[in-house]
């Protein structure tokens, strides 16, 4: 077996490891992050469970940290209130972005995490089977329910030689984009091996498997080997330690092989991150604004790159340079190394351990900038500028370009950027606040201010479904495009009301106005609807206002389930052709639709009332999901089935 296979087997509640095939497992630890976690917690509360029954569950706050007004905090306090009742550790604001101190100080080499967040995968990085949810799932899976998935094909990563120097981990990541594009994942796990593994450090493997959520891949994984116990041992926990790997270098669906020496610096261009070219042959563009952060590049090793290079010199004067290491531990250890004092002396402005700019989160560029970032999305107007063009590259490219004030590969540099594993990583846990014991949850009151909103929750399926195609989309179209996440909007994340506003209005601002008067109807889309983020918002949202069913050429994994999850239908075209047939506004209908998923039908007559054409869609569905569509989403079937 592979190591996915292994891992899979030994967590199998249900059905068998065929590719394809639904399966539940058990899920060993979750994680939330505060965007996504209020809806998770607010839905974990209606479930009724009084105590988490996961082996460790963290709530990690470290995306809606700029408080603008009352809303952040507001969520912040409900979070922590909520976890310390329920048997959840909560990492309050300024421990760190969840994925770095997630494998820091709480992952396991062979269990499974489910989290929130989409780059949940970051795990993977020392050998969990860590996978990316919507907040329902997780909650339901700190309830101690299984965690129901498609069985996915493993593809085996062959790594062979290495990296040369101004070479990093991140242009890996961007070859596997390069080569499989943004849906290239989808249905797979990402599974590296070969002898090239043995010369990455854990930041760099987690960098890879943080970025792997691009390709829609379910999750990417390393073995554990001596480099990951040695990293365990510097966290202080050895003990965590297991040796983990596949047992044949042949047990994969498909192949694919990279020799490391033969890579070159890359970036992703704007607005995808597949969008990828060399770092040379896009030549010395003129750069505004840099970020060397975020989840994907925020490590102790990474920064400590990121100073070697500054050191000494003073940033372009026209670019403004922000860097935002990823965890308290590593920002202390910057600080007692003297490192922080070499970034700042160049002229860097340094965040708090947060995910800030990569979501949004301030420090929005200016006016059509040029902005190179060390993190892993650009999509359309992501940053907050939508007239920007983002650039993802690696930290060294990142750090020399703040220098020279235009894209730079970092191969010019003539220095040693290697920095070995600390010994010791200095750790310092007392800004994760433990949970009550058990039985003295009643010592503890959840605190809800004004921002906290019930969300929404759909009906039972009617007899017959009609509507307007209200809006018709291209492919590719994220989760940023469907519920826009920025300074602006983060803090309404428990609001689901004030957020119907913006839905999809970066492709059509008059969408919100026209599902309103409508009172709803269906969506169109192309392939890949709904890649990028876990957000249960860009189902949520499209539920309050009232959307029935979205039609698409192809879905991405996480959205698809959190569409079911709301009792929304994900219908895919049986002719793509159909897709060109239908304009904005021509009356859709669904006739029968109740009787066809009862009865278990799974091709289903979608009418074009407007053109006279009827088009064959597919909604494949397990039992379950035949449930939750039924019953107008997961915790009404639950509710169903409960009574
Ligand atoms: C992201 O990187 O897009 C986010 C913000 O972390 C999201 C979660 C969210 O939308 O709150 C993700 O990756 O799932
Ligand atoms: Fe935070 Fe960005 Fe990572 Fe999402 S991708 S978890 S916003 S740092």
């Amino acid at each position: 077996m592979n190591l996915t296979q292994k891992i899979l087997a030994a967590h199998l509640l249900s059905g068998e490891l065929v590719p394809g095939t639904e399966i539940s497992i058990r899920i060993d630890q979750t994680l939330t992050q505060d965007s996504t976690g209020t809806m998770a917690y607010l839905q974990f509360e209606a479930m009724g469970v009084d105590r988490v029954k996961t082996r460790k569950s963290v709530a990690y706050i470290d995306h809606n940290t700029l408080q603008t007004g009352f809303e952040n905090a507001d969520d912040h306090q409900y979070i922590q209130t909520v976890a310390k009742k329920h048997g959840i550790f909560c990492s309050k604001p300024g421990n760190g972005i969840c994925h770095q101190v997630q494998l820091e100080r709480f992952g396991v080499p062979g269990l499974t995490l489910l989290g929130s967040d989409s780059h949940t995968p970051t795990g993977g990085g020392i050998g969990m089977l860590a996978i990316g949810a919507g907040g329902l799932d997780v909650a339901v899976a700190m309830g101690g329910g299984a965690y129901f998935m498609t069985c996915p094909k493993v593809v085996g990563i062959k790594l062979v030689g290495q990296l040369q120097k101004g070479v990093a981990a991140k242009d890996i990541i961007l070859e596997v984009l390069r080569r499989l594009s943004v849906k290239g994942g989808v249905g797979k796990v990402m599974e590296y091996i070969g002898p090239g593994v043995a010369t990455l450090t854990v930041p760099e493997r987690a960098t890879i498997a943080n970025m792997g959520a691009e390709l829609g891949a379910t999750t990417s994984i390393f073995p554990s080997d001596e480099v990951t116990r040695a990293f365990l041992k510097a966290q202080k926990r050895e003990e965590d330690f297991v040796p983990l790997a596949a047992d044949e270098i042949t047990a994969y669906d498909e192949m694919i092989e990279i020799d490391l020496s033969t890579l070159v610096p890359l970036v992703a261009r704007p607005h995808m991150p597949d969008n990828v070219e060399t770092v040379e042959n896009v030549g010395p563009i003129k750069v505004d604004q840099v970020f060397i952060g975020s989840c994907t590049n925020s490590s102790y090793q990474d920064m400590m790159r990121v100073a070697k290079i500054l050191k000494g010199k003073t940033v372009h004067p026209d670019v403004s340079l922000v860097i935002g290491p990823g965890s308290k531990q590593v920002l202390t250890m910057l600080a007692r190394n003297g490192a922080l004092a070499d970034m700042l002396g160049a002229g860097a402005r340094i965040l708090e351990s947060a995910c800030g700019p990569c979501i949004g989160m301030g420090q929005s560029p200016k006016t059509n900038a040029v902005s190179v970032r060390t993190n892993n999305r650009n999509f359309y107007a992501r940053s907050g500028t939508a007239s920007a063009g983002i650039y993802l590259t690696s930290c060294e490219t990142a750090a020399i370009t703040a220098l020279t004030g235009v894209l730079t590969d970092p191969r010019c540099l003539d220095m040693d950027l290697t920095i070995p594993q600390p010994e010791e990583f200095e750790v310092n846990d007392n800004l994760v606040i433990p949970p009550v014991e058990a039985g003295a949850e009643d010592t503890v009151e959840v605190v809800r201010g004004p921002n906290i909103q019930p969300f929404p929750l759909g009906h039972t399926l009617e007899a017959d479904v009609a509507g307007k195609a209200l809006l018709k989309m291209e492919d590719n179209i994220t989760t940023d495009h469907i519920m826009p996440s920025n300074a602006k909007l983060l803090p309404y994340r428990s609001n689901v009301p004030y957020l119907s506003d913006f839905c999809l209005t970066p492709v059509d601002e008059t969408f919100p106005a026209r599902a309103k008067a409508e009172k709803g109807g269906f969506l169109v889309a192309g392939s890949n609807y709904g890649q990028g983020s876990s957000r249960e918002h860009a189902a949520l949202v499209p539920l309050y206002l009232g959307i029935r069913a979205v039609a698409a050429k192809s879905f991405a994994r996480i959205h698809q389930a959190n569409l079911i999850n709301n009792g929304i239908m994900p219908l895919t075209f049986q002719d793509e052709k159909d897709y060109d047939d239908i304009d904005m506004m021509d009356e859709l209908a669904l006739p029968g639709i109740r009787a066809a998923i009862e009865a278990g039908e799974e091709k289903l007559t979608l009418r074009n009332v407007t053109k006279g054409h009827d088009y064959t869609v597919l909604l494949p569905l397990t039992e379950r999901q035949r449930g939750m569509i039924l019953a107008g989403g997961l915790l009404n079937y639950t509710k169903e089935c409960n009574s």
